[in-house]
């Protein structure tokens, strides 16, 4: 890369700053979410220092301070293949498939984000994109006037599409040019209190799902919520109303433990906003729309494909124990369900439940092999045992189908009455993306391998395959 580039991890700083400051604006609400997670962090790591790994230093403080995650709803392919190209210039790519239909909710979706260590260190910014499964509107006509409705819309500026053809070009920006996009790229995600369409068109949509007039009526897909993270979730969730907040009733995911595994998550309700319809005589008609909440997530170690088998499975057991409950009942009930689940770094790791990143002790010196046990995971253990290498968790960076849906449902009322039959389709959507998405596990499994070769490596010492 040329030398007056600015560098993708840049430029994904600038935006997500823009955005926050947006947001802020838009959401005022959001304002004092930002200011409560700042405090409880404060407090958290005051009282706990070990609650940031504390060998990353002061790079993780300065993560956390910066650390959000946003979501978006694209109507069409063309928008997820653009909007693809626009997060690559941020160096974010797609990693993962999320099928929301087990929970009725009509879109399929990957989670843009950077992907290697040095980038997810410098800021962790990742966008959960949505796209409507157009198929799965059952009416025909409405379904041929979504299409056209959505065909006529252009979601990013004339400005942000040549920029995008000059990055492809070019391979990168220099610094007027990375100021532009970041502006131009910002249109795309702003709130229009416009709507494209009139009343009954905004209600057909709306009676068919209310999540489809959310991405079809408006003219671009309005960020719908931005979330900082929590090193104390329950802590954060119980102040919340006296900032004047009021958090949906249940915390998604799993339960508050010593050891936090995944991604615990909750949200504050929508907003009902005032917005305007089309009328024939080009005069617009009053109306509201809820779409836009808030969100905190508190995030703990990834977890191995075993792992997560235990972790679906239990919350699945979960759902007979907690029905009905919320609050500390809930999480009683839910922490009860996952006693099964290992909540000991080291029976974790040991077990192969979740992925750890290896680092050479301060002390660490070149070590005779012949003292080590022959077998490679005892020859590790071993090294981790007298304190030659050290762990420490590998942050989840990705989301959660399950809590995803349950953030959905929860800003979009109960109301749901639809219920779709079809299959997730990862093909189509990765079709229309015009890539594969990664996938997380492989992400996390290789951070960790190359943090053990590392070690081994330094120390000079061979492990047996
Ligand atoms: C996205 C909901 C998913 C999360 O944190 O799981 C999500 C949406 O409502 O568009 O953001
Ligand atoms: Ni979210």
């Amino acid at each position: 890369m040329s030398a007056h580039f600015v560098s993708p991890d840049d430029i994904r700083t600038r935006f997500s700053h823009a955005m926050s400051e947006m947001y802020r604006e838009e959401v005022p609400q959001y304002g004092a979410l930002l200011e409560l997670v700042a405090e409880v962090n404060a407090r958290t790591l005051h009282e706990h220092p070990e609650a940031l790994d504390a060998a990353e230093g002061d790079d993780a403080l300065t993560r956390l301070d910066i650390e959000r995650h946003g979501a978006i709803r694209l109507g069409t392919a063309d928008e997820l293949a653009t909007m693809r190209r626009l997060f690559a210039v941020m160096g974010m790519m797609p990693v993962g498939y999320y099928d929301l239909t087990p929970a009725d909710v009509p879109v399929h979706a990957t989670a843009f984000r950077p992907i290697d260590e040095q980038s997810l260190a410098r800021n962790p910014f990742r966008v959960f994109t949505s796209l409507l499964r157009l198929e799965l509107i059952e009416d025909d006509a409405l379904r041929t006037q979504t299409r056209e409705i959505l065909s006529k819309r252009q979601i990013f500026t004339p400005a942000a599409l040549e920029l995008l053809d000059t990055h492809d070009q070019q391979g990168g920006f220099d610094d007027d040019r990375a100021t532009a996009f970041v502006l131009e790229a910002l249109e795309t995600f702003r709130w229009h209190s416009h709507a494209t369409v009139d009343r009954s068109t905004y209600d057909a949509l709306h009676d068919a799902h209310r999540l489809i007039a959310d991405v079809v009526c408006f003219k671009g897909p309005h960020i719908n919520h931005l979330t900082p993270r929590t090193l104390d979730i329950d802590a954060t969730q119980a102040g919340m109303p006296n900032h004047g907040i009021t958090p949906k009733a249940t915390i998604e995911g799993p339960p508050r433990r010593c050891c936090p595994i995944l991604l615990r998550q909750t949200s504050f309700k929508a907003l009902e906003e005032n917005i305007l319809f089309r009328c024939a005589d080009n005069d617009t008609q009053q109306g509201s729309h809820t779409a836009r909440f808030g969100e905190i997530e508190q995030r703990g170690v990834a977890l191995t494909p075993k792992g997560r088998a235990l972790y679906d499975r239990l919350l699945d057991d979960a759902k007979t124990l907690t029905q009905g409950l919320s609050g500390e009942a809930y999480q009683q009930a839910l922490q009860h369900a996952f006693t099964d689940f290992p909540d000991d770094e080291a029976m974790l790791r040991r077990e192969g439940l979740a992925y750890y990143r290896y680092r050479l002790a301060g002390h660490a010196m070149p070590f005779p092999a012949d003292e080590l046990p022959s077998e490679s995971t005892a020859r590790i253990e071993t090294l981790i045992e007298r304190g030659m290498i050290t762990t420490a968790p590998i942050i989840y960076e990705d989301f959660l189908p399950v809590s995803a849906a349950g953030i959905f449902q929860s800003n979009l009322g109960e109301s749901s009455i639809a219920s779709y039959t079809q299959q997730a389709n990862q093909q189509a959507f990765e079709e229309a993306l015009g890539v594969s998405v990664a996938n997380e596990f492989a992400l996390y499994e290789q951070i960790s391998r190359e943090s053990l070769s590392h070690c081994l490596a330094t120390l000079d010492i061979e492990i047996p395959t």
